[in-house]
């Protein structure tokens, strides 16, 4: 049996979908269709700015920024070269009561970029250990102030807040949680706030749902504030298919928090980092968190990064005891890495240089009234947008939820655009580089798509 993938093979057998692939059988895949994969494999082998190369060097525009992370466009040589440099300058330093210089510098840049209350951030390795250490931080937190029964967390249906314990507790997607257990105790939910019948087609927030937000106080009501440690929600619901925050949805939310003494924590690792137009989606919405929680875009994908940032009242409220004590009992080996820290460091420059995290708010009306011009289509529900991200919502094939917008999105592939596909919904979020010659070629050819798929 072959254990190296053989591009060749692979071109070959793409004609052949149902001859399993050699040389393919032992990386079990994350979150894939796995056996389709195996029979039709889409593989990527180079990447640069805008585009992606497969094996045989077919050019891919890729739609999505990777996995919603490479927002300054892939390969750049500013980053590249930081991390080859980092690499063989200092590969490795241990985390815990060590540091090294880049980590300081980088949390110095990181927090002039928040809202400046967030002043304190805390690294880990990716988006799921970012909301798990902020769920510690808030349950720890209010412990620490002698508030110990403040235990309950409470997420949103359709949320996605990555895929270790703590996250699919708060989550919301069903598919995601169903097998694994009872999960954490003491978790409830908010509503979503999808709803179609009012608000299909909107560009920009929806003008209906505000309300949702009171939805908290029918679970303070149920289990008493003095239960409730913190609520954690997607300023905009990314993996769930691009559900943009109602009008006056997110200072609700804020304003019941406050009224109750429960932390609010923002999960940004699709949002953070220019996704939306600015920094943030808390800076964007003007609301600001206690918690946030950022991942992909810190780094631009190049090194696996996560972060959490905190009110400063937060981080203190740790700082108590003996001072040789560990205060926060929580980090990762490779918390803080410093190919992550000279990555991140990097990535930063390059949005700086380029404007990047601002640029969707230049480039959104034309995104927007490319993404919009699908209305119409057949099968196209509904149009969704904001800054650099859209959503094209289909109607689901009956009995077959999900196969529509898997095979849009497998054809797209086909055509040479990259698209994210999550049930019958099909996402858009191009690198914060793309122009408006990139926009018409990744929106004609879904339009295409949707045409034949019809
Ligand atoms: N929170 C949010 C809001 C996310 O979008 C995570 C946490 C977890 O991050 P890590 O780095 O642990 O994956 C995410 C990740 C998709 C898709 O299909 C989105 C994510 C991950 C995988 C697929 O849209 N977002």
């Amino acid at each position: 049996m072959h254990k190296d993938l053989d591009p060749a093979t692979l071109a070959a057998q793409a004609g052949a979908p149902s001859a399993p692939q050699s040389g393919m059988e032992a990386f079990w895949l994350p979150f894939t269709a796995a056996r389709q994969f195996r029979q039709e494999p889409r593989l990527l082998s180079k990447a640069s700015g805008m585009h992606y190369w497969t094996p045989e060097g077919r050019q891919v525009l890729d739609g999505c920024a990777g996995l919603w992370c490479v927002n300054a466009g892939h390969a750049r040589t500013k980053i590249v070269q930081a991390i080859a440099e980092q690499a063989a300058e200092l590969d490795f330093a241990p985390p815990f009561n060590m540091g090294h210089p880049k980590a300081f510098e980088l949390a110095e840049k990181l927090v002039k970029l928040t809202p400046p209350d967030l002043n304190r951030v805390f690294y880990t390795n990716s988006g799921s250990e970012a909301v798990d250490t902020a769920l510690k931080m808030a349950i720890g937190y209010h412990r620490m102030r002698g508030d110990g029964a403040r235990t309950r967390v409470i997420g949103r249906e359709r949320g996605y807040h990555g895929v270790n314990f703590g996250g699919i507790s708060v989550g919301g997607m069903v598919g995601n949680r169903k097998i694994y257990g009872p999960m954490l105790p003491g978790v409830d939910h908010l509503r979503h706030t999808h709803d179609l019948t009012k608000n299909a087609f909107t560009r920009g927030q929806p003008q209906h749902g505000a309300e949702l937000a009171d939805d908290l106080e029918r679970l303070v009501a149920l289990h008493d504030a003095s239960t409730i440690a913190a609520v954690i929600v997607e300023p905009m619901a990314g993996s769930t298919g691009v559900l943009l925050p109602p009008k006056g949805y997110l200072d609700r939310l804020r304003a019941i928090c406050d009224k109750h003494g429960i932390l609010l924590i923002f999960d940004e690792v699709i949002t953070g980092f220019g996704r939306l137009g600015s920094p943030f989606a808390a800076t964007h919405y003007g609301v600001t968190p206690d918690l946030m929680t950022v991942a992909k875009g810190i780094t631009n994908g190049c090194v696996p990064m996560g972060a959490v940032f905190a009110k400063q009242a937060i981080h203190d409220a740790f700082m108590s005891g003996p001072e040789h004590v560990v205060e926060f009992p929580h980090g990762y080996t490779y918390s803080a890495h410093p190919l992550a820290c000279a990555a991140s460091l990097a990535t930063l420059e390059t949005y700086a240089d380029e404007g990047l995290l601002t640029r969707a708010a230049t480039m959104a009306p034309t995104f927007e009234n490319a993404v919009h011009s699908l209305q119409g289509l057949p099968n196209v529900i509904d149009v969704r947008n904001t800054g650099l991200v859209a959503a094209v919502e289909l109607t689901p094939i009956a009995g077959q939820p999900g196969k529509r917008g898997f095979d849009v999105f497998v054809e797209c592939f086909q055509r040479g655009v990259l698209v994210r596909v999550t049930g019958d919904i099909i996402a858009m979020s191009p690198p914060l580089i793309v122009e408006a010659a990139h926009i018409d070629q990744m929106v004609s050819t879904l339009a295409d798509v949707i045409k034949a798929k019809a």
